[in-house]
């Protein structure tokens, strides 16, 4: 890239107003001048004049970054969940006015415009989704990051529901072009894949090592602008195409086998062709690995060109003025391959390459689950990255050196700690090469951190005890409440003026309208119109007529056993139950709606999408139910999904195993909104009841401690025949009424939930579940109690901005302050 000038602004000279260069590009750039004007048109020549209005501060913020001499930062992730990226820009560039009446023009309004636009969905839910609220974080407070990922050409699966199963639909989100991104083909790297590695002498008669025979790979970045608050500040967010290399294609067609050259450049292209949508469970393929490293070899090649381009070859430097924030270990080949790079590729040796690369990478985990944690097959490992092997053995021998010095003579320690875990078919810890290879580890939740510390890594943290810090997770309040809640927006802007958009502890303030009765009116009205909108995409997306002045309860979330929505299912059917056999006494309407994607291998996950989808039809088959009971499941639930199903949610339904969940975000999303939550003692979960106060929360169930000792000697079988309620949820479940026509299919379920083993402990929590859940109605019968806790839910939700949690990281990790 040629070098970018810091000031001047000569492009922002070529603009007209906005009316204007919407009609040009429609009209010129998109050639479309019939009218009336398809949407999809307007809202690809809105997102162009959009972005011509942010590439002069995008130019200016990227020639700031790069003369600046500060230590800069690279956010390395193998998931952006992105969303839509229209109204985003809209409301931080300040042109709403200019935007809507542009549009206006076409007889179309702004939302109906943005709702054209495809949802990047490059991840499958909460870790991808905190990636792109803290690259939002970052912008609004002017640090120098650079989010590094992959350009998938197809992003998280579309999900259908038919005959109440969920169906994958592939989702070709760039099929009509992508106006945010821009190419940047004069920053392509070539990325080495097999082969072999070779050691010899330089001329200088120096051992050297290089990888011979690979076949290389070039990725090509993409960048697409990530703009701060109305603060003339565009970071930049850098994702990866892969293509085949022309120097590949050239030998081919030389040796006469043009189709076959052509038809490698497919193969090639297939490292970013998808997404793997397995969201917490480890899957073990070759090509999740070659992505990870296609990312990780790309990402350094970058900033190291960038380096040498301005510092030529001199590294004595780069670890103070870099930091590689790991997004789990997924990107965890960064330890070696920097350390590739470094004596490779630019002389070094290793006690001063090692000493670079422990400076400036930190390693964030986002799960104890041991069916998450990465393990990579040595075999496997060797045969795609052969010279990283060789490295991670030679971090593996110095590191248990170190540690034989902590523990002089146990074996047993060396063989817990080492980064390869022996056997027929040996595998290296990816978790374990992070943390050796990081000066910095946190998880997302004070609980989590925790748990962390006191078992999944306890010997590490013994090792190095001031690695390991808590930075809690955090969503984006300029998304997830100004941007989804314009009625909300407006109130809190009126009440405590409009500062909190960039500095979300001012919230704080809305405390004391909590006691205000006109006040609690108009924040009333505002739910009940946000109900209305959600309402009427539930009745387009299933039929089913939601009640607006019934109680709105949530759930959604990937579906995964340990989230426990057969826990809520339960507690639908025993309210079905109860109406049936007419205990209705002190019940309030509700309206239940459940909504998330299940990995597509994941047998039991789609069961439970199967299942709910099967009660619901009952419920809506029953007229008896009609009046207080609603069950939906909302199909291909996805960002902007939630952008309408959270400002609408009443009660949050956060009911995970305990110590499960490392943090959850959505929990936060809701509280911001106003929701109460219903919840168990696990993640984040904790810091919102204490933010809230524990008067305004719903909590039930075992704690963490709680469930490893219910495990020792549990019994769901004697508390199913001790509890009549549970009895009757079980007899509706197992005796087919929701499956009448397939008999059986439910079986694995009720099993699952009678066995001693069950690992989700979902009926030793459902009694305390039940009982919660009739607190939840007995407050929401009592309007003005119910607004006033949830007023002060909002007040008390602060905390949970991103702009804190990575104002934090930037404190205690990366050590660096906003861009001058
Ligand atoms: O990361 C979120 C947390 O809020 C959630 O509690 C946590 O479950 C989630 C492998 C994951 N942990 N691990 C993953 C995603 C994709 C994949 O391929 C694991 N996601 C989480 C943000 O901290």
């Amino acid at each position: 890239m040629s070098t970018p000038v810091l000031d001047s602004n000569p492009s922002e000279e070529l603009l007209a107003d906005f009316p204007l260069e919407l009609r040009r590009h429609l009209n010129i750039t998109l050639g479309c001048e019939s009218e009336p004007v398809d949407p999809s048109y307007v809202y690809r020549a809105t997102a162009l004049a959009v972005r011509d209005r942010l590439v002069d501060s995008w130019r200016r913020t990227q020639a700031k970054m790069h003369h600046s001499d500060q230590r800069k930062v690279f956010y390395l992730s193998l998931e952006f969940l992105i969303g839509r990226s229209l109204c985003n820009a809209i409301q931080n560039l300040d042109v709403d006015e200019e935007a809507h009446a542009a549009i206006h023009q076409y007889g179309l309004r702004l939302e109906e415009v943005a709702e054209q636009e495809y949802d990047a969905g490059l991840g499958n839910g909460g870790l991808g989704r905190l990636a792109a609220c803290f690259l939002d974080s970052c912008a609004n407070l002017k640090l120098p990051v650079v989010g590094y990922g992959i350009r998938y050409e197809y992003g998280m699966f579309n999900q259908r529901i038919s005959d109440g199963r969920q169906i994958e639909e592939p989702d070709h989100w760039l099929r009509d072009g992508n106006p945010w991104e821009i190419e940047r083909h004069e920053d392509a790297r070539q990325i080495h894949f097999y082969g072999r590695v070779e050691h010899y002498h330089d001329a200088n008669g120096k051992a050297r090592t290089r990888w011979a025979d690979c076949h290389d790979i070039t990725a090509v970045p993409f960048d697409m602008p990530i703009p701060g608050y109305r603060n003339d500040t565009v970071n930049t967010l850098r994702l990866w195409k892969a293509t085949a290399s022309d120097a590949f294609n050239l030998t081919e067609f030389n040796a006469g086998s043009y189709t076959e050259a052509v038809a490698e450049k497919n193969l090639a292209e297939n490292i970013s062709m998808v997404l793997y949508p397995n969201d917490a469970s480890e899957n073990g393929k070759e090509l999740r690995l070659k992505q990870q490293y296609f990312l990780v070899s790309a990402s350094l090649q970058d900033v190291i060109a960038q380096w040498v381009e301005q510092h030529g070859e001199d590294f004595s430097e780069f670890g103070a003025k870099h930091c590689f924030q790991l997004n789990d270990t997924h990107p965890a080949c960064a330890v070696p391959e920097l350390m590739r790079l470094l004596i490779d590729e630019h002389g070094l040796e290793w006690d001063q390459a090692w000493k670079i690369t422990t400076q400036c990478m930190a390693y964030t985990n986002h799960t104890l689950l041991p069916e998450a944690l990465e393990r990579w097959s040595v075999s496997l490992f060797s045969h795609l990255l052969p010279r990283l092997m060789e490295i991670v053995y030679e971090i593996n021998a110095r590191f248990l050196a170190d540690v034989e010095k902590k523990w002089p003579g146990d074996t047993e320690m060396r063989r817990k700690m080492s980064l390869i875990e022996e056997g027929d078919h040996p595998h290296i810890r990816m978790a374990y090469l992070a943390i050796v290879g990081s000066f910095s580890v946190n998880g997302v939740a004070g609980l989590h951190t925790q748990l962390l510390k006191n078992g999944l890594f306890h010997d590490f943290y013994t090792l190095w005890p001031k690695k390991f810090n808590n930075k809690t997770n955090g969503v984006t309040q300029r998304r997830w409440l100004a941007h989804c809640n314009p009625g909300l927006r407006q109130l809190l802007d009126e009440t405590i003026g409009s500062g909190w958009e960039n500095d979300l502890s001012l919230i704080k303030n809305l405390h004391p309208y909590a006691s205000d009765a006109s006040f609690r009116e108009r924040w009333r009205e505002i739910k009940k119109a946000n109900k209305e909108r959600l309402a009427e995409a539930v009745m387009q997306r299933t039929g089913i007529a939601f009640d607006t002045s019934a109680m709105f309860d949530v759930q959604v979330k990937r579906i995964h056993e340990y989230k426990r929505q057969l826990l809520n299912t339960l507690h639908v059917i025993h309210l079905y139950d109860r109406i049936m056999r007419g205990d209705t006494e002190g019940m309030v309407p509700r309206c239940v709606l459940i909504g998330g994607k299940a990995a597509p291998g994941y047998h039991l996950a789609k069961l439970i999408v199967k299942l709910i989808n099967d009660v619901s039809s009952t419920i809506k088959g029953d007229r008896r139910a009609d009046e207080l009971l609603k069950f939906v499941f909302y199909p291909n639930y996805r960002v902007s999904s939630m952008e309408i199903i959270c400002p609408a949610t009443e009660l949050s339904e956060q009911i995970s195993t305990a110590g499960k969940e490392a943090s959850g975000t959505g929990n936060m999303k809701f509280m911001m909104n106003g929701a109460l939550t219903i919840g168990t003692l696990d993640g984040a979960n904790i810091e919102i009841r204490e933010n809230a106060g524990e008067e305004n929360f719903f909590l039930f169930g075992l704690d963490a401690d709680g469930v490893q000792k219910t495990r020792l000697d549990y019994r769901p079988n004697e508390i199913i025949a001790a509890d009549p309620d549970i009895q009757r949820i079980m007899q509706l479940l197992e005796s087919g009424h929701f499956n009448r026509s397939e008999p059986g299919i439910f079986d694995v379920l009720s099993s699952g939930l009678r066995n001693p083993h069950d690992p989700w402990l979902t009926i030793a929590d459902l009694r305390g579940y039940i009982d919660a859940q009739q607190k939840v109605s007995e407050t929401y019968a009592d309007p003005e109690t119910w607004d006033r806790m949830s007023i002060l839910n909002t007040a008390g939700s602060g905390w949970f901005s991103s702009d804190r949690t990575i104002q934090q990281y930037a404190d205690e990790i990366w050590n660096v302050g906003p861009m001058a």
